[in-house]
């Protein structure tokens, strides 16, 4: 059993030892990690998601916020969803080697997570974790998806402020966003600024959001030059901004509402034996008078 007082003081000390075991432990859902999550304190570091699709540079503009916030003394936690896919190999081992200068910082801890085979699923392990990250002490907490799917976008739900990377010639990610990354948005950064026609794409989005959405929650547009640093602090200052516009209260209580949300299902969910529920679908389907409610009703 790993006492959190334990894991929050070698977290002070720069020692994430005992973080990464209790990282595992939520991995794989076990009674310890549930007696430990009931143990935290509670914490409002921002958790900051930052997603969009593969390439557009996420991994890239997370090292430049972690320079900026480690030069001020902060210590940042950053989690990244590995699609688990062999097609990105080179995507993931590209991210350790952007990252290496703080795979041994004493004011960060980087862990990669693969999207699948979580027991109790990947939302609640991420919800999980990033709510450990805060009470251990973290001053951000960011959390890298590459945004191609639902799960992506639900995991980006869970933080406070949703960063939507995009390239300027992302014409079918236009298209995405309206399958749901426009709603998750809080703020978009254009990144690769220096390709030509980016200022053509940002127009583009910025009246694409005019259309879409109310004035007062209007995500902030924000140019980006990634690999040289450029805009930055501009990206820095609209996620403060959206930070200080959070604490009215009102999304606050919106996002805990969704996180319970969340919780109840992963809690329900795993009541429920699902290799028994294949193997009895199996048999039941092919019957003539098979009705899935009545099936399904047979696990509530
Ligand atoms: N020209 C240019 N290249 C950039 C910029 N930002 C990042 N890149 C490059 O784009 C490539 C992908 O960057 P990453 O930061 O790995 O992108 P990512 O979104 O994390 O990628 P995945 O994690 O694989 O989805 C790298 O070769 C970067 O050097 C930029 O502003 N301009
Ligand atoms: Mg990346």
């Amino acid at each position: 059993m790993i006492e959190f007082e334990k894991i929050y003081k070698g977290v002070a000390e720069g020692d994430y030892l005992l973080l990464a075991k209790a990282v595992s432990q939520i991995e794989n859902n076990t009674a310890e990690a549930a007696v430990l999550l009931q143990s935290l304190l509670p914490q409002s570091s921002p958790i900051i998601g930052i997603t969009g699709p593969p390439g557009a540079g996420k991994s890239t503009l997370i090292n430049a916020l972690i320079t900026t916030w480690v030069n001020e003394g902060k210590k940042v936690a950053v989690l990244s969803v590995d699609p688990s896919s062999p097609f990105h190999q080179g995507a993931i081992l590209g991210d350790r080697i952007r990252m290496k200068d703080w795979y041994l910082h004493p004011q960060v801890y980087i862990r990669s997570l693969a999207s699948r085979g979580h027991l109790g699923g990947l939302n609640m392990a991420m919800l999980s974790m990033t709510t450990l990250m805060q009470s251990a002490g973290f001053d951000y907490i960011l959390v890298e998806t590459v945004g191609v799917g639902q799960s992506e976008v639900e995991i980006a739900s869970l933080a406070d402020t949703t960063v939507v990377v995009l390239v300027p010639e992302a014409g079918d990610e236009v298209q995405m966003m309206k399958s749901g990354l426009m709603e998750i948005a809080n703020v978009f950064v254009v990144n690769k600024s220096d390709r030509p026609n980016a200022q053509v794409f940002v127009n583009h989005l910025k009246q694409m959001i005019a259309e879409n959405t109310s004035s007062q929650l209007a995500p902030a547009v924000v140019s980006t030059i990634a690999t040289e640093r450029e805009g930055i602090s501009d990206l820095l200052k609209a996620i403060e901004a959206h930070q200080l516009a959070m604490q009215d209260g009102l999304q606050k209580k919106e996002m805990y509402f969704n996180k319970v949300v969340q919780l109840i299902m992963a809690s329900k969910m795993n009541q429920v034996d699902i290799e028994k529920v294949k193997t009895s679908l199996a048999l039941e389907c092919t019957k003539a008078n098979f009705n899935v409610f009545k099936f399904a009703q047979t696990f509530y």
